[in-house]
């Protein structure tokens, strides 16, 4: 039975507000599926989002979200890779044209009509959540729906950063922010892919979760002669870098250790920031610097198989969708280690 309303967590002005509020259950449009959400993973997205601090503008007012995982309880008449009582997960890249130059190849999130879960369309901090069917995650009926929830965004995200980081099985990978969200789920990946990981953040917490994860060094970013130990320990520096912390200063400083031929890829979002590299280095140790944007349909169901297949697991812990504010306020703080999920029913 769907409701008729429903309770969301809602904001009217960046940086306002966040409310409890009970609001009204979307119907979905043709291309659309309906999924009541029953968990939905907090990116440190949706805190941007709030927040407004990126140069791009949010719908208002907005239920953000877009690591939400549920059970499909209506189709648009025109929706046939669905049936009502199967899994979907909300992923950040709701809706895209699908005839475009960047579709067609498969770079659906540089697809100028990309419609944004909780950030452009209405998200998975809500009981009732709307996705275009298409580009909706299929999720298997094994899956844990808790668990499964960060794997729509941030494992979609860190595997496919990994993929372009064009590193082989056996080499050396650091990941920045590596405790956090997505930092602990690219450990994992990295792992599984075949790589070493060089994990980089910051306290005893975070550290403990890194090795347990995989990480065969820890390094704490607060450390002065933090790019020698990254060299010593990789015997030259890691063959890519993976870039999750909402730091600029961390990008700059993986100029210096990145080895030579190596790559770098971009993927966390600190706001007004820019890329620093010095031209003559740059060019004689020949790096490469590139920009990951999610993932495609195909990343997804890749990303979640690894999931399925109990690969990769969520470092997660539930609270309830309520408690949003509190998320916010310990992410902010850089004091979340893996990821928060809510429980949509509290
Ligand atoms: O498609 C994309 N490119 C994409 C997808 C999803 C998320 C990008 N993101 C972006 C988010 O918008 C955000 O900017 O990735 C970033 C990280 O998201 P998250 O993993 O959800 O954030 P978190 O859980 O707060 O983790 C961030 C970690 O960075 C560490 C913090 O200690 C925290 O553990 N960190 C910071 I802040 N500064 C650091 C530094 N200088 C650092 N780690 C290493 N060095
Ligand atoms: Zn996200």
């Amino acid at each position: 039975q769907i409701p008729k309303t429903q309770k969301a967590m809602v904001f009217e002005e960046n940086g306002g507000p966040i409310e409890y509020r009970d609001i009204p259950v979307p119907k979905p449009a043709s291309d659309q599926i309906l999924v009541h959400v029953l968990y939905s993973g907090v990116c440190h997205t949706d805190l941007h989002a709030w927040k407004g601090d990126w140069p791009l503008a949010t719908k208002k007012p907005l239920v953000g979200g877009h690591e939400g995982a549920g059970v499909v309880v209506a189709l648009g008449e025109n929706v046939t890779n669905f049936k009502v009582g199967d899994y979907a997960g909300i992923k950040w890249l709701n809706a895209s044209c699908l005839g475009c130059e960047f579709c067609l190849k498969g770079n659906e999130s540089n697809c100028a009509e990309a419609v944004l879960s909780g950030y452009t369309h209405d998200g998975s901090f809500q009981q009732y959540a709307t996705a275009n069917a298409i580009h909706a995650a299929k999720i298997d009926k094994s899956a844990n729906l808790a668990a499964v929830a960060p794997i729509l965004c941030a494992g979609i995200t860190v595997y496919k950063a990994l993929k372009v980081s064009e590193a082989s099985p056996g080499e050396w990978v650091a990941i920045t922010g590596a405790g956090g969200g997505l930092g602990t789920l690219a450990i994992q990946y990295a792992r599984a892919m075949g790589f070493r990981v060089v994990a980089i953040d910051s306290g005893d917490a975070k550290e403990k979760i890194c090795k347990d994860l995989g990480a065969e060094v820890f390094v704490d970013f607060k450390s002065s002669d933090l790019s020698k130990q990254i060299v010593e320990a990789t015997s030259g520096g890691p063959h890519a870098v993976i870039h999750v912390a909402v730091a600029e200063v961390a990008i700059t400083l993986s100029t210096e250790y990145v080895r030579p031929a190596g790559t770098i890829v971009l993927v966390g979002l600190p706001g007004g920031a820019y890329v620093k590299s010095e031209v003559f280095t740059h060019v004689v140790k020949t790096i490469n610097i590139k920009g990951s944007y999610v993932g495609n349909r195909a990343d997804t169901a890749e990303a979640l198989d690894f999931f399925t297949r109990g690969l990769v697991k969520s470092p997660y812990q539930i609270v309830g969708l309520s408690e949003l504010n509190d998320v916010f306020k310990k992410m902010a703080a850089g004091e979340v280690v893996g990821r928060y999920v809510l429980d949509t029913s509290k």
